[in-house]
């Protein structure tokens, strides 16, 4: 039987040197879990009410604002309110991927303003380092963080080994703005990267379009990531704070059972 020995999140948080990263790994181990939200729903109030009643339980609240379809700046400040009053961070799942001149003005201006209120977003390393470079000039100010998408969770698509080695050695040259990766396991062995992985229900399985689904033990435990994404898993369930509950204790449960201060 495989031994598991890793780091706490609390040992992670004073290695690190990015800021996010280190309010992040201190917050998963102060809060006690490692469940982010996926509140992918279409109205504004439908996704605050599950703020309210969910925050409690998670670490991270991730949005897809373009999928709303009554957004409004009071919308951000309102969400901002419930992210402090429940202790978690605010990602947008903006899957910026153009180059740096471009992304800059997606990341701050437009409708969203997504820099505003956004702790965390993310971006595809297809395009090269000015994407970040572009990002960074906006979001380094405000003291945000960045994910960079080195894995995707869905079937057939085009990202390979080097592809993710190439990715890390980007992160590398942003060791300030980059906190961590969009993965499905554990890519590099420098303890201060912080993965996220989306594609987690509790039962092994996939949708209909190609999303693919590992349990919280998988990812957490076996692939070593750090924090589950969990959407569907959570928001089709006839009691969703109930099934929160179950999807925390179950990562919290697999990170346990990893961390070698338990
Ligand atoms: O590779 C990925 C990356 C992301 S960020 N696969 C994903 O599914 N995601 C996002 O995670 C996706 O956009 C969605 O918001 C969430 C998964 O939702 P679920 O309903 O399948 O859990």
């Amino acid at each position: 039987m495989k031994t598991y020995k890793r780091l706490s999140y609390a040992e992670r948080a004073a290695l690190c040197t990015n800021h996010m990263a280190q309010q992040l790994f201190s917050l998963l181990s102060e809060k006690e879990t490692n469940l982010a939200l996926s509140a992918d729903v279409t109205s504004c109030a439908a996704l605050l009410e599950l703020a309210d009643k969910l925050g409690p339980e998670i670490c991270v609240l991730k949005t897809h604002v373009d999928i709303l379809t009554d957004f409004t700046l009071v919308f951000t400040q309102e969400l901002v309110k419930l992210a402090k009053k429940h202790q978690f961070l605010i990602f947008e799942d903006r899957k910026f991927a153009d180059i740096g001149n471009t992304v800059r003005h997606q990341y701050q201006q437009g409708i969203y303003h997504i820099a505003d209120w956004a702790d965390i977003v993310n971006a595809h390393s297809l395009s090269g380092p000015g994407v970040i470079s572009g990002l960074a000039e906006v979001g380094l100010p405000k003291q945000r963080g960045l994910l960079l998408l080195a894995e995707m969770s869905s079937a057939g698509n085009l990202i390979n080994s080097d592809y993710i080695q190439k990715t890390v050695r980007m992160a590398e040259q942003f060791p300030e703005f980059v906190l961590g990766f969009i993965a499905q396991r554990k890519i590099s062995n420098d303890p201060w990267w912080l993965y996220m992985t989306p594609g987690v229900q509790l039962a092994e399985g996939k949708d209909t379009l190609g999303q693919q689904y590992v349990t919280p033990t998988k990812a957490l435990l076996e692939n070593e990531s750090d924090i589950i994404i969990v959407g569907r898993g959570i928001l089709q369930a006839k009691d969703p704070l109930l099934e929160a509950k179950k999807y925390r204790q179950a990562g919290w449960n697999a990170y346990c059972a990893g961390s070698k201060t338990k």
